[in-house]
């Protein structure tokens, strides 16, 4: 197989550890702390966790290792979206496995959570494993997202698990694969089987942190792979100085990616749909916003900008959530039928008119024909609109667009106005790690093992103090458990590690809010440039702004 030479150079890449996991496995030793409590609805979370909740939080540290020798035969799965790093999760797990003892196994389950079900599987040795060291993607065993949830699925499980003597199984997966693997320890548990479970925080999302995470692997090199086309974008606009650039970028609900990217390339605009959903602000308050930057600058000679917008946004905008409320009613059932049998667009237009509230048909009204399209065009198997296929950047620029031109019929604004489009997600996603998420996931892989060989079950691979060297960094573990609260999830109560939203009392923020005005009117463009791999440690080894902020 033809390899880059930079993926040849990273092979040979060496991630840092925490000081405590370095110098071998016979030296790492346990500290136990306090036991835990959930952080909300205690005594329910209990309920549902009899026999894996009020354990104790661990830290490991420099000693005589005094794990149980028993030989160990694990299993790994990759869970949802692709994020930089998830190969050397699996890395660090199999050196960690393999130095303790040679007679270890490790079994990849391939495609995601499925693979468990299926026992469809590979098996790690060092060759295999040496071809994925330090590379992005999860091409090693793929991804899926099929959930692990119901004691039928678990019951299969327990019997893949029988058949292959498997001892643990690591599940490297965001909020919903974590919870999951929660309910799967307390059925192991609760079933005596002996096998233990054990979680690695993933997602470029971001909105997988609390008090024990300090963040989620990926989000750091997903970010800078953003923010570096974002900074190129931003100079190619101030070199031509004559088109506004709209930047989607990825991120699902929350706003961390979009903030991250604003926080190191200073565009005009960042909009944060936490924001938005808190100040209740409607579609067209916030094309005037954008409006107001776009005029002001062109007031100034400068007809030209980049304005990020989060993924989710258009969820966040109350009168938006109940218009797709109302069309996912109007088309429930049947009546979608009905719908897609009508031959025109005026028809179905009609249709549309007669079936919302005058609110949402004034909301409606309002977008452009294409988004009017695609929210009656793209739905999900359940018939509901598929919110995250919108084209928001679009949306944005053609409201934009409307509110310049009646600015301009009313001669308060006279620039010129030419809007491109981008949609940064998947590629950010497979990004070769950045140091930092080299290192990271390699940590929490190794220290996975450290977890399972200390017969922990339920617990998180927790690695700390991220916004220092590697070498302080702090290797432990926590109980899932600790983590959740319950919340309604489709009409029923249940047990769920809380989503991460940007916080607007959060400091970073609070330095973007303190800062946009500025970046709105001036050109203070950022360009961070490409992700580094060699050079200075300041070049290549610091981790995002949002993390710098929050530990200040
Ligand atoms: P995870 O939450 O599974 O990490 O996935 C995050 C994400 O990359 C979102 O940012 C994005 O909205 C979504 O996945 C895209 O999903 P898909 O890969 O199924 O198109």
């Amino acid at each position: 197989m033809e390899i880059s030479s930079l993926q040849k150079a990273r092979y040979a890449y060496t991630p840092k550890l925490p000081q405590m996991l370095r110098g071998g496995i016979a030296e790492i030793n346990v500290l136990e702390g306090a036991e835990t409590k959930s952080v909300a609805d205690c005594e329910k979370i209990q309920a549902l966790f009899p026999n894996t909740y009020g354990k104790k939080e661990i830290v490991f540290q420099k000693g005589q290792n005094t794990s149980t020798p028993k030989k160990q035969v694990v299993g790994v799965i990759l869970s949802g979206g692709q994020a930089p790093g998830g190969h050397n999760v699996i890395c660090g797990l199999y050196d960690a496995l393999k130095s303790t003892n040679p007679e270890n196994v490790l079994y990849g389950f391939k495609n995601g959570p499925i693979g468990l079900i299926e026992d469809n599987y590979v098996i790690f040795d060092d060759e295999y494993i040496d071809q994925y060291r330090n590379t992005g993607g999860f091409d090693i065993i793929g991804s899926g997202r099929t959930k692990l949830e119901t004691n039928e699925q678990f019951a299969i499980v327990s019997e893949v698990c029988k058949k292959h003597g498997i001892t643990a199984i690591v599940i490297i997966g965001g909020d919903d694969s974590n919870t999951n693997a929660a309910v799967l320890a307390e059925y192991f548990a609760a079933n005596n089987t002996g096998v233990q479970v054990i979680g690695c925080p993933k997602t470029i999302d971001g909105d997988l942190k609390n008090e024990d995470i300090d963040c989620s692997f990926g989000f750091d090199t997903a970010t800078k792979t953003y923010s570096e086309i974002i900074g190129n974008i931003e100079r190619d606009a101030n070199s031509a100085k004559k088109y506004w650039h709209f930047v989607k970028v990825m991120g699902r609900s929350a706003s961390h990616v979009a903030l991250e990217c604003a926080l190191k390339t200073q565009p005009n605009i960042c909009l944060i749909s936490e924001e938005v959903a808190a100040k209740k602000m409607s579609l067209s308050q916030i094309a005037d916003y954008i409006t107001d930057s776009v005029a002001e600058r062109a007031a100034r000679g400068m007809n030209f900008g980049v304005a990020v917008i989060p993924e989710g946004v258009v969820e966040f905008v109350p009168e938006f959530a109940i218009l797709i409320a109302e069309i996912n009613e109007l088309l429930a059932g049947s009546k979608a039928d009905a719908f897609n049998a009508l031959p025109t667009w005026a028809e179905k237009y009609a249709f549309i008119e007669n079936g919302l509230t005058k609110a949402s048909m004034e909301v409606f009204a309002i977008l452009p024909q294409g988004i009017q399209q695609q929210l009656f065009l793209e739905r999900d198997p359940h018939g509901n609109v598929q919110v995250s296929l919108i084209e928001s950047e679009k949306l944005f620029s053609a409201l934009v667009a409307d509110k310049l031109a009646a600015r301009k019929k009313a001669g308060t604004y006279s620039g010129k106005f030419s809007p491109l489009h981008h949609f940064l997600g998947y590629e950010g996603r497979c990004a070769f790690p950045s140091n930092f998420d080299a290192d990271y996931c390699y940590s929490l892989g190794y220290n996975a093992f450290m977890l399972i060989q200390y017969g922990y079950n339920g617990y998180l691979s927790k690695i700390s103090n991220l916004s220092k060297p590697a070498s302080e960094w702090v290797a432990g573990g926590m109980p899932i458990t600790k983590m959740m609260n319950i919340e309604r999830r489709h009409g029923e109560d249940k047990p769920v590690i809380k989503k991460a939203l940007v916080e607007l009392d959060g400091k970073p923020f609070k330095f973007f809010e303190a800062n946009r005005e500025t970046w709105a009117i001036e050109t203070s463009y950022v360009y961070p440039g490409a992700i580094q791999y060699y050079g200075p440690s300041e070049v290549c080894d610091i981790t995002t702004r949002t993390l710098a902020l929050e530990k200040e």
